[in-house]
């Protein structure tokens, strides 16, 4: 029953295979041995010609965004195969590359200060003591798709694979707070973690949440990982989740809370991760003096997983098709699909419903026209909104959300 804790009896080998990963040079800290493949990633603008690679640790094949801190994609057939992201193929991301390469699960410690009347230093023993919950979330970079948007924006050119689902184990962030007792007048609570910024002076990782969102109850501090402990990429020993929200706040090897008696004003609240404060974080190309806010919760998106982009099939009068859908910070409500550029819509159905912050799959039918054929689909969430059919755009490239497009073409 308890895989964690016997996980973590054997956490010496896991430190030592680490530790030699990172000795040998084949992880972390160098390039990556073997460029095994590369892939086209489809983006507009051309160079998008990536390696693939599995020279990480405890990473399958992944598209290589760069190595030094490490972004890692998840190739889109991933997202074909279960709605659940395999921890091996989980995308990777970091801001800066001073990362720890092993973690001493004895002496590792998850301290919670500042406004409290109790500061706390939690072991992983008594982490993992606490009571338990277990929810399925999508992990969704703020620049996911950043790469297609046009004008194109700098950041990292990710096409649609910077996200993931997956089933987190874990405490409730609240029940942490409540051991130490917030003090009356917290405003928000900071969460810092075990990796640093190379330059002296750069700002280190660290992201807040409001207080009563911090004790909502659905904010989380997870171990668990698809019912295993959490790749050291993506945030050994235990890291943040945000049901809901952009993963900037999915703080990863967290080992500090910080109850604030004001609003953060530190570098990653006050100016990064920032959208522009209008409808959708839309804004003109180019525009600038426009008022932000930072980056919060996700919107619906869905995407054809059934068909590569560019996929030449043997025509037929019509066609299955599948993919996913998020319904951003609540669940899905219903997903329809086109053929022919949004004129007509079939209704598709919806797979299991595994949780309302979790990647739902559809399956449908479009008729099909020899020659080209623009396959899109559309998400409603349960709040009612819908994904727009044009791409908005901001200078960060955050926020994508519009009706995705994949052409195929049957011949
Ligand atoms: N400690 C730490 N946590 C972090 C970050 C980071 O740089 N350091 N990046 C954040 C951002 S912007 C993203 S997109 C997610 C990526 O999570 P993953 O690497 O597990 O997919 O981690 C978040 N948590
Ligand atoms: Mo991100």
């Amino acid at each position: 029953m308890d895989i964690l804790d016997a996980k973590l009896a054997s956490e010496t080998s896991r430190r030592r295979f680490l530790s030699r990963a990172a000795l040998g040079g084949a992880g972390l800290l160098a390039a990556p041995a073997l460029a095994q493949q590369m892939v086209d990633l489809r983006l507009p603008g051309g160079n998008a010609e990536r390696t693939l690679t599995s020279a990480f640790p405890g990473k399958g094949n992944m598209i290589l965004q760069r190595v030094h801190p490490p972004l890692l994609e998840t190739p889109m057939e991933v997202f074909d195969r279960s709605v659940f992201t395999p921890n091996d193929q989980f995308f990777v991301r970091w801001h800066w590359a001073d990362i720890p390469t092993s973690i001493d699960v004895e002496t590792f410690r998850l301290n919670v200060f500042g406004h409290v009347n109790r500061r706390l230093s939690i072991s992983l023993a008594q982490l993992l003591k606490l009571p338990r919950v277990e929810m399925a979330a999508v992990n969704q970079c703020s620049g996911n798709s950043r790469g297609l948007f046009q004008p194109p924006v700098p950041g990292a050119q990710w096409r649609h694979g910077a996200m993931g689902n997956a089933k987190w184990l874990g405490v409730r962030l609240r029940d942490v707070l409540d051991i130490a007792g917030v003090k009356a007048g917290a405003v928000q609570v900071r969460f810092n973690a075990l990796d640093q910024p190379v330059v002296a002076g750069a700002p280190d990782f660290e992201k807040s949440l409001d207080i009563d969102h911090a004790r909502d109850g659905e904010v989380m501090i997870a171990f668990g990982m698809n019912g295993q402990q959490l790749p050291l990429l993506n945030g050994f020993p235990c890291r943040l989740i945000v049901p809901g929200w952009y993963s900037t706040y999915w703080v990863k090897m967290l080992n500090s809370i910080e109850v604030l008696p004001a609003p953060d004003d530190h570098y990653w609240m006050a100016k990064a991760y920032r959208v522009p404060a209008t409808p959708g974080a839309n804004v003109m190309p180019g525009q600038k003096g426009f008022p932000t806010v930072p980056i919060n919760r996700m919107i619906p998106r869905s995407w054809v997983t059934s068909l590569p982009e560019g996929q030449q099939i043997a025509f037929e009068p019509s066609i299955p098709v599948g993919g996913i859908a998020l319904g951003g910070d609540c669940g899905v409500a219903k997903v329809d699909v086109s053929s022919d550029g949004g004129r007509t819509w079939y209704k598709t159905i919806l797979g299991p419903d595994e949780g309302t912050y979790g990647l739902r799959r559809w399956d449908g039918r479009v008729p099909l026209r020899r020659g080209a054929n623009s396959i899109m689909v559309r998400c409603w969430n349960t709040k009612r909104v819908a994904q727009p059919m044009k791409p908005i755009w901001n200078p960060g490239g955050f926020m994508r959300g519009n009706i995705e497009t994949t052409n195929i073409i049957a011949v």
